[in-house]
């Protein structure tokens, strides 16, 4: 896992060089919006459960998804859905807290989309899902926090995609 800081340091360590000022602008930069970070996480993971219920309304509560023969049908079913909500937006938490998507690439991609098909998880719905969690958490933390963790759904997204 990286986050903004090594993720810079590295690249210039493999350069040889001290920190140029396009790197520096990236930590300032990150560094500005430290406060903004924390106070999102800590919103989100006293809502966590009501971000999750309220994306579900949105995209998935009452479609095929959720009746006999879709993919969430049955309570066991529809838990694993539930849990995988929850893990998309913990770790989009995480990867916006530290700056840096790596912590998605390594825990939550690696595999999935090949997980998904096989067990018949339909991509495009969860990417559906993913979506609606980005507006509900948009509309917790506000714009600025919400865009910030918009890019780490869209991460997961295209990362399914
Ligand atoms: C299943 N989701 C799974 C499985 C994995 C994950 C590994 C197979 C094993 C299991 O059932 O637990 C995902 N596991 C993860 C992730 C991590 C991990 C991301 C990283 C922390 O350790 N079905 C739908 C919805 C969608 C859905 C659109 C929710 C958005 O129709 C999810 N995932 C879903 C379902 C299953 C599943 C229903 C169970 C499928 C089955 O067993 O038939």
């Amino acid at each position: 896992m990286q986050d903004a800081i090594t993720s810079v340091i590295n690249s210039s360590d493999v350069q040889g060089k001290y920190l140029d000022s396009s790197a520096m602008e990236k930590l300032k930069g990150y560094f500005a919006t430290g406060e903004l970070r924390v106070r999102a996480a800590t919103t989100i993971s006293s809502n966590a459960a009501t971000i999750v219920k309220e994306a579900v309304a949105k995209s998935l509560l009452y479609t095929d998804t959720t009746r006999p023969g879709g993919n969430m049908y049955t309570t066991r079913r529809y838990a694993a859905c539930i849990r995988d909500m929850d893990y998309f937006l913990r770790y989009a938490t995480y990867a916006m807290l530290a700056g840096d998507p790596s912590i998605l690439d390594e825990r939550v991609l690696n595999g999935l989309k090949e997980t998904y098909n096989s067990l018949g998880v339909p991509i495009s719905r969860t990417t559906d899902s993913i979506q609606s969690m980005k507006e509900v958490t948009a509309s917790l933390v506000g714009a600025d926090a919400g865009k910030e963790m918009g890019v780490y759904f869209d991460y997961i997204c295209s990362g399914l995609s």
